[in-house]
């Protein structure tokens, strides 16, 4: 059974303000272990080359890298694996290509997809969005902390949500039912605090956030 951290981190290049690389270097520096790679724009190039350069740094931290969409990419730049959406190459298929020591992550969106997961190889299920998002264009319906409580019973395998969670809402998360949350646009924060604040470097910053996101889940009872 995969080992899963409680904070799953993800790349934003726009929110970020930097590149691919960078940002997964921030968010290993603030102490998140399981980062996924996930670039709607980047050419499968552009992905590939930021996936080689951060699967280094990942490994040198103990870490592991998870490409989303992209199997071709996952399996060339031998990541830790793939995280699919239900527009992706399903489950069996990325099977396949990556073989039984990959790990593979699928996105469902409700408890007839949670099923079609829990009956695939998949090592974990994502669940999702859990709350309101703004970092996905456009996002299925919000299905709540319900959803993820009918479904905990269905399977031992982590369980991961998705969607509007900040470090507040994390622990309601957790307590719901689920293994980890990935996270978005809460490790990216600034857009809010100050118009103009794209011109400062902000690559500290995102440590930062990681690193009290952490701290955070550490302290609440989950
Ligand atoms: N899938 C479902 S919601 C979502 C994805 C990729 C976006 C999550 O981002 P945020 O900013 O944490 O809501
Ligand atoms: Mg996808």
């Amino acid at each position: 059974m995969l080992e899963i951290p409680k904070l799953y981190a993800i790349t934003d290049r726009d929110l970020a303000n930097c590149s691919l690389v960078e940002i997964v270097e921030q968010l290993l520096a603030g102490g998140a272990r399981l980062i996924q790679l996930r670039d709607k724009t980047a050419t499968a190039r552009e992905l590939f080359d930021a996936a080689r350069a951060a699967r280094v740094l990942t490994q040198a931290a103990g870490g592991r890298l998870i490409i989303n969409d992209r199997v071709d990419v996952a399996l060339t730049a031998e990541a830790d694996g793939v995280h699919l959406g239900q527009g992706d190459l399903s489950v069996a298929e990325a099977r396949e290509i990556l073989g039984p020591e990959k790990i593979i992550g699928v996105s469902t969106h409700n408890r007839e997809q949670f099923e079609s997961a829990v009956a695939s190889s998949a090592d974990y299920i994502a669940v999702g969005p859990v709350f309101a998002t703004t970092s996905k264009e456009n996002p299925d319906p919000v299905v709540g902390l319900e959803l993820l409580r009918e479904v905990r019973s269905l399977t031992d395998r982590p369980i991961v949500a998705i969607g509007g969670i900040d470090r507040l809402r994390a622990p309601e998360v957790l307590a719901a039912g689920a293994d980890s949350v990935a996270v978005i646009s809460a490790l990216y924060p600034w857009p809010e605090m100050a118009p103009g604040i794209f011109d400062l470097n902000l690559r500290p910053e995102i440590a930062a956030s990681v690193r009290r996101f952490i701290e955070h889940l550490k302290t609440e009872p989950s």
